[in-house]
């Protein structure tokens, strides 16, 4: 933790590393306050470096005990400590075995990068840079090497000891100790490395690969947790099936190895045959997870597992190329949640959490490219933009080339790429070799940063049938990157006719006309296409399932009516109405602030009528489509935000839908109860998902009793914490009546308790400031586990905008304590947090004085980490 000089690391500065390391041994002798880690590192200079590179091997708070080089203890004289914790040895010979012994104390690593405990057992977390706090080493991806690591540990605190790849033997040690040996046999950086010891039981099950390996799975959880870990396992399988299926990847070792944790930074980390998981995505009972949960637990699974061959097998060469892997693997799992349930529901949803999440960070103090050009702390780039919005541009990719190709190109990528640390470059090449189709452009969107907008404008004319649609695009600056670019843009789209039928579309100059959907390629600033023997004027319906990352403007509303009624593609159809009510509500934003008085847009009702007529077909999609749009969404959309008139009029349009259609909300709401068992299916999710949704609904009217009567008779997690949220919401009795059972009920759960956090955080209600502080002293929160910390902070400061932009600058206030609290323990996690307040340019001159105050205030506390300091910082530039 320093502050002094924070070095920023640029792309453009990456060399090869001076010297490779074909194998490494790994002894632990495992001891919470003392851990000694022995490690033997074949060393050879790389052919591809500068011959007089250094040999300098990453450290971080390591105490070194003892130095070797091929079985000689190295002199002082020979090692050169560096300010960051790095050594480096001097006169390296061209090859050698390096011997080191250091001592490591896991259970005051509260980071939680490295070796650290938590309730007493053993868990490692590497990614990105945590190896250099286990021993030194060159702690680079694009170094990788075979690991044979032996584990000792007391017998009772550690029966169970596990690494990567497969067990090699085991057997007793000195006293009351005892040992084993894993060893895996795929080269792999040191990001991947993990060890797990402890008390932990699992469960077992198995899988053979379509090859005929079999391979041992196994879930490994504290004693009390195993009847919670069956959804996990089945979704496990279903994904290794899927991988072999859509793709050809095998597994590739005998055990596949997970182990819950609930002191994680994240949600999952892919270490090869060993992952590790925050509880949060593996423990499930229907008691005790909702819906969300589930689903989540399903995604999280898969993309963990699907890390192994993009991620593990082929790896990034540095972390600027983050995304080869990670946007590359969400695509994946987006994928295959996909093909387990609804492909449009998925698509709704996923296009949500980048419109949430990616777009304001695009238009923010942090915007980046998907491939970044330099950080300060790499743990800061794990980002909705690497994730999210890598994994739309790898979608662009597939839509400009078709499935078939994308196959083969994936195909031909593993194959080039087998065991190698590579570059996003070599990712589009195998995609555009294997396709014969140019895809250089396509580099654009890995390295400009910001959201495009696209414009449409069109003419028919009658006399020759023609149809012309001008398409335009147009690119926001961005920190660092003032002029852009045009981008290809593939826009999937079609024609309606005025009874809302598809027309097929002929485009000039082709000979056949087109049935359904076809996707233009937009690669200029602006593009003409014209249409043939169009019988009458049409409604083009554009960006059909979201085809590229970027914000359609100025779609008139009425065509935005049609296209909502009309369109053959659901993503269309459920945008539109999106659109509609998101420009319908900021007119009434602009009204409010005016100090109008809130008028209602009768389509508004009219639309929730419709939807609940026709729910039936698909309620999940119905449920998708009640939504209004979120406060974030429409905050992102204004020039300056006004979270405080966004609410009150979201509140207000949720209250007199509520009245307007409360018969055909409540017979709705009757209907679709559930009589027979609970079951936890793509459409039982989606009934559940529209029944609360119409519950939602009749409590912004002011029916609080039906939220009661919910809260007490609920048999799962779904419906209890649906009416809980919206009692949450009320005063008096019921409120602080649910809120003590759900504590009384659930205490002893952390994840559920979590929950019990956030919705008191997310509460809209005045006094919720308060709340969040008491909340903060009460006796069950600890900063020092991440899910807590979130649970209550991050809830907080991203999920109450309106609370937490409390012109008072109370809510800002908070979050700098908290931040700075917490960056002590948790450097990491204290950056992840901060964002909120880096939002400042987007809201009122005043609010942005008082959220500048406070990431001062951050900015100027003593030895920041490095991390805190590049969010503060930037967010001030
Ligand atoms: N590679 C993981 C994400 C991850 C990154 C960093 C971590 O620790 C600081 C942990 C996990 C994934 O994509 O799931
Ligand atoms: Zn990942």
């Amino acid at each position: 933790m320093k502050t002094d000089t924070p070095v920023t690391i640029r792309r453009s500065d990456y060399a090869p590393p001076a010297f490779l390391v074909d194998t490494v041994e790994l002894d632990f002798s495992l001891d919470p306050a003392a851990t000694t880690v022995r490690a033997r590192l074949a060393l050879r200079r790389n052919p591809e470096a500068a011959p007089d590179a250094p040999l300098r091997l990453d450290g971080e708070g390591l105490a070194l005990l003892e130095a070797r080089l091929d079985g000689a203890a190295l002199p002082p004289e020979r090692l050169e400590f560096g300010a960051d914790g790095s050594l480096t040895i001097q006169d390296p010979p061209e090859a050698g075995l390096l011997e080191t012994v250091v001592r490591i104390a896991p259970e005051k690593n509260t980071a939680l990068s490295g070796l650290y405990t938590s309730g007493g057992n053993f868990y490692t977390q590497c990614e990105a840079e945590g190896f250099r706090r286990i021993t030194f080493f060159p702690d680079r991806p694009d170094v990788m090497s075979r690991y044979t690591v032996t584990i000792t540990a007391d017998r009772a605190l550690c029966p169970v000891m596990l690494s990567n790849g497969n067990p090699d033997g085991s057997g007793a040690a000195e006293g009351d100790r005892h040992w084993v040996r894993w060893v895996d046999p795929h080269p792999k950086p040191s990001y991947l490395f993990a060890l797990v010891a402890g008390d932990l039981v699992n469960v077992h099950d198995q899988f053979t690969t379509r090859s005929g390996r079999l391979v041992s799975l196994n879930i490994w959880v504290r004693r009390g947790d195993e009847d919670r870990c069956g959804h996990a396992m089945d979704s496990l399988k279903r994904s290794m099936t899927w991988d072999e299926e859509v793709f050809g990847l095998e597994y590739d070792l005998d055990v596949f190895n997970i182990a819950a944790v609930s002191d994680f930074n994240m949600g999952a980390m892919e270490n090869k045959g060993l992952n590790v998981f925050n509880t949060k995505y593996v423990l499930a009972s229907p008691e005790s997870a909702t819906d969300g949960d589930w689903q989540g637990i399903e995604t999280v699974i898969a993309h963990e597992y699907f890390h192994n061959w993009t991620g593990n097998r082929v790896t990034c060469r540095d972390w600027f190329q983050l995304s080869l892997k990670e946007g590359l693997t969400v695509f994946r799992d987006q994928e295959f949640s996909a093909d387990m349930g609804s492909r449009a529901v998925k698509r709704i949803r996923d296009v949500r959490g980048l419109r949430a999440a990616q777009f304001p960070e695009d238009a923010g103090p942090m915007a980046h490219p998907v491939r970044p050009d330099s950080y300060i702390e790499i743990d800061n780039f794990y980002t909705p933009t690497v994730y999210q919005k890598g994994a739309e541009v790898v979608r662009l990719i597939h839509t400009r080339i078709g499935p078939a190709a994308f196959r083969k190109g994936m195909d031909l990528y593993i194959a080039r790429n087998d065991n190698q640390a590579v570059t996003i470059e070599d990712f589009v090449a195998a995609l555009q070799d294997a396709s014969g189709v140019d895809l250089s452009a396509f580099m654009g969107w890995y390295d400009q940063a910001g959201t495009p907008e696209l414009a449409a404008a069109d003419r028919y004319d009658p006399a020759t049938r023609r149809y012309t649609l001008t398409l335009r695009q147009r690119m926001p600056p961005t920190p660092g990157q003032p002029r852009k670019h045009p981008l290809p843009i593939p826009v999937a789209m079609g024609l309606l006719g005025p009874d809302g039928a598809e027309l097929p579309t002929r485009l000039e100059g082709e000979n056949a006309v087109q049935a359904g959907t076809r996707t233009l390629l937009l690669d200029q600033a602006e593009q003409s296409f014209t249409f043939e023997e169009v019988p009458a004027p049409p409604v083009p319906s554009l960006l059909r399932g979201f085809s590229a990352p970027v914000r359609l403007k100025g779609v008139p509303r009425d065509r935005l009516r049609f296209l909502a009624v009309h369109d053959t593609d659901p993503f269309v159809r459920w945008e539109s109405g999106q659109q509609y009510a998101a420009s319908v509500m900021l007119e009434m934003v602009a009204a409010q602030q005016r100090g109008e008085a809130p008028g209602f847009d009768e389509a508004l009702a009219e639309a929730v009528s419709n939807t609940l007529a026709a729910a039936e077909a698909d309620p999940a999609f119905a449920a998708e489509a009640l939504l209004l749009p979120g406060e974030g969404f429409l905050a992102d959309q204004m020039e300056v935000a006004d979270p405080v008139a966004i609410h009150r009029v979201r509140r207000h349009l949720r209250a007199e839908i509520g009245r307007r259609c409360g018969a055909a909300l409540r017979q709705a709401y009757g209907a679709l109860a559930d009589t027979g068992p609970y079951r936890i299916d793509g459409r039982s999710i989606g009934r559940r998902a529209l029944r609360n949704a119409c519950l939602a609904y009749l409590a912004a009217a002011g029916d609080a009793a039906l939220a009661k009567a919910q809260f007490d008779s609920a048999g799962n997690m779904t419906d209890s914490l649906a009416a809980l949220s919206l009692l949450a919401d009320t005063d008096g009795e019921a409120r602080e009546g649910a809120l003590a059972a759900f504590h009384a009920r659930w205490r002893g759960d952390d994840l559920v308790l979590d929950k019990w956090f956030s919705i008191q955080a997310m509460a809209a209600r005045p006094d919720v400031i308060q709340a969040v502080r008491a909340l903060y002293a009460h006796p069950d929160f600890d900063l020092r586990n991440p899910n807590r910390a979130r649970s209550l902070i991050g809830a907080f400061a991203s999920g109450n905008p309106a609370q937490f932009h409390d012109a008072s600058g109370e809510g800002y206030r908070f979050l700098a304590d908290a931040v700075i609290a917490l960056d002590l323990i948790n450097g990491s996690m204290a950056a992840r947090l901060v964002g909120p307040l880096g939002q400042w340019r987007r809201q009122s001159a005043e609010r942005g004085a008082l959220m500048r105050r406070e990431l001062q205030r951050v900015l100027d506390t003593p030895n920041l980490s490095k991390g805190t300091f590049e969010k503060a910082s930037k967010a001030l530039a």
